[in-house]
């Protein structure tokens, strides 16, 4: 079996009772132990994460979490860690905290007679995105464009890392507080077809000519389970603070979205 979760956001300062989420799971990912194969986490399992030059004793909150990824990898079991928008400072420490293969970018993989394209999703666009949107919309995708390339840039990520890791801190859990207070405050639900960004994304790779059988996406904070005319079938992770959703693909290549229960 191999399963697909994502957008835990752990440590979120709008996420009450900590320790009982992040108890929750590693209790899921016990479940899945018992048969899986590969554990792929697709972003945002921490709500901020930033590797500092200095020792940032606030990642000790997330050691039981670590210690399970890192137990699962013993047992043998495949942990691949994406990274997401609100994790993506890692430059090594993560895979040497849990042992985990630690992803940066989109992968292509082939299991049980399917291929399988695999991202977090921010920031994942049509080429043709600006026709799909009005001008209202596309000057906020273009904003979060820009916004993207200096999270990205390696000259601004290495000031931000030789920052006193309190300081930092306060910026990245309170930015990342913000987006989840907004969110909650207005749910954005499955925009349909014709505007939901990964839906048209996988459209475009399928007329690109790069088939795959599943495209396999967090970010959203929805589930969807949404077949394309190419017969592709678009699966979004929903999220594992909420809704506890997970995705798991047989060996028979079914994939199907599940809700952890406890
Ligand atoms: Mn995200």
């Amino acid at each position: 079996m191999i399963y697909f979760l994502s957008d835990a956001h752990l440590g979120s300062l709008a996420i009450e009772r900590g320790w009982a989420h992040q108890k929750k799971l590693i209790n899921m990912l016990e479940m899945m132990s018992k048969d899986a194969v590969s554990i792929y986490l697709l972003g945002d399992m921490f709500d901020f994460w930033m590797e500092y030059f200095i020792h940032d004793k606030k990642k000790r909150e997330y050691h039981p979490f670590c210690k399970e990824l890192r137990k699962l990898v013993k047992q043998g079991i495949h942990v691949h860690v994406f990274t997401g928008n609100h994790d993506q400072w890692t430059f090594g420490g993560l895979e040497k905290l849990t042992g985990a293969e630690v992803h940066y970018s989109p992968l292509t993989i082939s299991r049980y007679g399917k291929t399988l394209y695999l991202a977090h999703g921010d920031g994942l666009l049509p080429r043709d995105w600006e026709s799909h949107y009005p001008a209202r919309v596309r000057a906020k995708i273009k904003r979060y464009i820009r916004l993207k390339a200096i999270f990205e840039s390696p000259f601004l990520q290495f000031l931000f890392r030789l920052l006193p890791p309190q300081w930092g801190n306060a910026l990245g859990y309170n930015w990342a507080k913000k987006s989840r207070l907004k969110e909650l405050a207005n749910p954005c639900p499955f925009k349909g077809e014709n505007k939901e960004e990964l839906v048209l994304f996988a459209k475009d790779q399928e007329k690109q000519g790069n088939h795959r059988d599943y495209y396999v996406f967090g970010h959203r904070h929805i589930e969807l389970d949404f077949q394309i005319a190419s017969g592709s079938r678009v699966i979004i992770l929903g999220d594992t603070f909420r809704q506890w959703t997970y995705a798991k693909l047989d060996k028979h290549g079914n994939i199907s979205l599940h809700n952890y229960e406890e």
